[in-house]
This record gives C-alpha cells, structure tokens and sequence, in this order.
C-alpha cells in the first residue's frame, strides 16, 4: 500500500496535471432546473449541498458571476464561534458550529477546522459585566461559554500584553473553546465539490442581470448567458443583496459596507488562539503558514470596493500593536476588502420573499463564515419545504415589519 502511494504521488507529480479528475465540472448552463441558486460563496453552495442530500433535490445550480468562493467566502478572516447574546442567534450559530465539527468528514474534504478557542476581549468594566451576561445567556443556550481573567489569558498566550499602564487594559474576556478558524477556499471547494457528486450544476462566469416574475411568481433569471428558468430562485450574493433585490422589486433594509482584512509574512508559531477586541478594533490569528491574520471593523462608509486602504491598516495595526507590542517587527504581506450586508439588528434574513418562489439569505454582515453549513441547511429547508426551519423563523423579512428585531451588534464583536 505505501510503496503504491509513492508511486501514485511520483506519477502525479511528474504529470504536469495530466491524469488529475476535476474537482467538480463545469457544464453549459440548462435551459430550466427546479431551484436556481444565485452566488457561489460558501452559503449559496452549501444551500445548493443540503438540497440535494438533505431534500433529493438534485436538479439545481448554482450561478456564479466571478469564480466561487471569490467573494467574501474567499477574503474573510475564518472566525467561527456561536457565542452570540440571544436565542434564536445562539441556535442558529450554534447549528452551524454543530455541523463544522463533522463537516470536514460530511463533505470528504479537509476544511482544516481547528477549533483553537475564541477570547473576546473585556478592557473595562462595561465590558466586562456584558461578557459576563453573554457566557450566562450562551450557557442558558447549553453553549460552551466561559469567563476567563487577564492572567488566564496571559497564561494561554504568552505574547499578549495584560499590563494595567495601557490606554485599553485587558480585564478579561469570554473564552468559547469550542471555536476556532477554518480554511476558508477548502469551505467553497468542499461544497463544490460534494454539491457536484450529487448533481448540481456549477456555473461560474455567469452574472445573474434580472429576476424574472409572472403574476407575482418567479420564472426564473436572466443571465450573462441567457435565460435561465426556474420554479424556485434562492439568492445568496452577500454585499450585492440589495442590488439583486432591486431587480425583484424588493427593497431590503441592508448597508453594504466595505470590511477589510491584511496578513503578515509568516512566522513560526505563536499564536494559537483567537483574540477579539471590540474596543481597540482588532481581531487576530495565525494560519496554519504562519501568517498573522489581522483584521478590522467595516469602514464607515457605504460603498461596493473591494480594496484595502492605508488609514484603516494603520488603525488596526495601531490597535494589534497595542494587544500584542512584539508584532511591531512583523512585515505585512497583503491587504484587501470585502463587500459585507449589514441589517440594522446585524442579523441574518433567511427568508421566503413577496414574490413566490423566490427567496433570499442575506444580511449576516460581518460574521457570515462562520454560519456557511448552518445558513446552507436552514436555507435549504426554506427553499425545499417553502417554509422556514424552527431555528431561521426569527430572521424572516417580516420582523422589520412587527419589530422583533434581534440586536446582536455587541456580539457581532467587530465595530460597525
Ligand atoms: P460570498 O462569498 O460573498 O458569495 C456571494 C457570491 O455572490 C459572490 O461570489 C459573488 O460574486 C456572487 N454574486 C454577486 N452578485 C451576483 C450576480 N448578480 N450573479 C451571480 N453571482 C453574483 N465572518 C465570520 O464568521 N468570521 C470572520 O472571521 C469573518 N471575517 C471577515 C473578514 C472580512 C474582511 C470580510 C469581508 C468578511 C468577514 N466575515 C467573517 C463575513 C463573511 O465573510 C461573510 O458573511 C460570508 O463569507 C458570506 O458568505 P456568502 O457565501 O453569503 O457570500
Ligand atoms: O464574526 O467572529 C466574527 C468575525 C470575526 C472577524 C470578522 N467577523
């Protein structure tokens, strides 16, 4: 058996590609399928994942204007927690944390889930007595949740400075030890890849330029590369929500916002925790490279960029120095932007829409990485069973109507 790996691997090597399987195909788009997914990030191919094998709804595609995983799916910094203030976010996140511990498993692809532990940092009293009622409420929620000190912390990662002659001392923090990071690309190519065994059709280079209606029905989609009929259209486009909802009529309460992120050159290991801090506007790992991924609160201003910019690197460097003096010395490497949808309660819509048949998952802002499996599952069901699941009923579009709003800024746990 190992002399063959070996050999396989030298034959491989030496193919120049020659005789490796794609990973998924790539076929010219049908002229109708039952359910058209519009976006290829990680939430739209998950959606399109669980339909097939939860639901045996196998004639579908996913729509992609770029490339998958090109989007936010592919320039986020992979926080995954579900230590969120409320019930109905609790549940929801802490599904999708459910189906990250078995997905690398689910989908036969390593999505490098490393479940390293999530502090978010407390520097002042405030600070801390809101931590305290979020452990309590997330433990309420049978969610792994826990109070730690400054000398916890220190304790657990060496580098961070818990001096008390700072402008932000740190007093302590929540520890969710069940959290962690992710591979972000292996996310977007897993479910690819296993949405494709099952029969979906990924279509990238492909933008979707009108929803089509008739007599408050959908019919299907135009497209870069023509019509595309559908009895159901489940959009999941992240920053680009709002624009697609113009095109059904639908005006959503969204911002899209530009949210960036930069990482270092890599290094040995260092870091292995994850570190938030609402108050000083930073968050920050370490990639299984050795890269320090660093990244920021959302820049102040509407706008569809995805570019990185000089004020905010500074700022947030400003604000990593400050948790950790020693990474003065480290050379970033890279900078870049995303385009996120902010709701006003920064919750998700997971929802059917005025227009039957179509639905829309959008709004999950700055934290969307970490729901993917659990929006992809939720949303599935919506399509499937044209009604919501028990754990995305609370983040219809209607609770912008009846004002059950779920505030979750405080544990979005980036500025906004
Ligand atoms: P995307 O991956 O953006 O997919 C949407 C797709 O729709 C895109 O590929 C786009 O090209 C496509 N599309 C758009 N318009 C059209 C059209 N007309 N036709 C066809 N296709 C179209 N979340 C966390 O939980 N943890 C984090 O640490 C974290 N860090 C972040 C850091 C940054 C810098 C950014 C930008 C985001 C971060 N997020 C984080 C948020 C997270 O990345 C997103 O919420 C999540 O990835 C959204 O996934 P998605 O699949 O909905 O969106
Ligand atoms: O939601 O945990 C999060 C997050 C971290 C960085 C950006 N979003």
């Amino acid at each position: 058996m190992k002399k063959y790996s070996v050999v396989s691997l030298l034959r491989n090597a030496l193919s120049y590609n020659r005789n490796w399987t794609e990973a998924w195909r790539s076929p010219a788009p049908q002229r109708e399928y039952d359910v058209v997914i519009v976006g290829g990030g990680g939430h739209g191919l998950a959606t399109a994942y669980y339909l097939a094998k939860e639901h045996g709804i196998r004639n579908v595609a996913v729509l992609e204007k770029g490339w998958i995983g090109g989007g936010n799916t592919g320039r986020n910094t992979t926080i995954v927690r579900s230590n969120y203030l409320w019930t109905e976010a609790s549940l929801l996140y802490e599904k999708s944390l459910k189906l990250w511990e078995g997905l690398s498993q689910d989908l036969n692809y390593n999505v490098m889930f490393s479940q390293r532990g999530v502090y978010n940092l407390g520097h002042n009293l405030q600070d801390m007595r809101d931590i305290e009622r979020r452990v309590a409420a997330n433990r309420l929620n049978g969610i792994d949740a826990e109070v730690v000190t400054a000398e916890q912390i220190k304790n657990a990662v060496p580098l961070i400075n818990t001096s008390s002659n700072v402008r932000y001392p740190i007093l302590g923090a929540s520890l969710q030890r069940r959290g962690g990071v992710a591979r972000h690309d292996a996310v977007a190519w897993g479910f690819a890849r296993a949405a494709d065994a099952l029969g979906v059709d990924i279509i990238q280079q492909c933008e979707v330029t009108g929803i089509n209606r008739d007599r408050g029905r959908v019919t299907g989609v135009e497209t870069t590369r023509g019509t595309i009929n559908a009895k159901k259209v489940g959009v999941v486009v992240a920053g680009n929500a709002s624009v697609l909802g113009d095109m059904a009529g639908l005006r959503l309460p969204i911002e899209s916002h530009p949210l960036q992120a930069l990482v270092s050159e890599p290094m040995k290991p260092v870091l292995d925790a994850v570190i938030m801090s609402n108050a000083v506007h930073g968050y920050i790992s370490q990639s299984d490279k050795g890269e320090l991924v660093i990244g920021a609160g959302i820049d102040a201003y509407i706008g569809y960029g995805q570019r990185g910019s000089f004020q905010t690197i500074e700022h947030t460097m400003e604000a990593i120095i400050a948790l950790f003096p020693m990474f003065s010395r480290v050379r970033m490497l890279r900078q870049w932007g995303g385009i996120v949808d902010i709701c006003p309660d920064a919750c998700p819509i997971i929802s059917k829409t005025s227009v039957d048949g179509l639905y829309f998952n959008c709004g999950w802002g700055t934290g969307g990485f970490k729901a993917t499996p659990g929006s992809g599952w939720t949303f599935a069901h919506t399509i499937a069973q044209n009604q919501p699941h028990e754990l995305n009923a609370p983040f219809d579009l209607r609770r912008f109507e009846t004002g059950a709003l779920i505030d979750e800024h405080g544990a979005a746990a980036v500025a906004h």
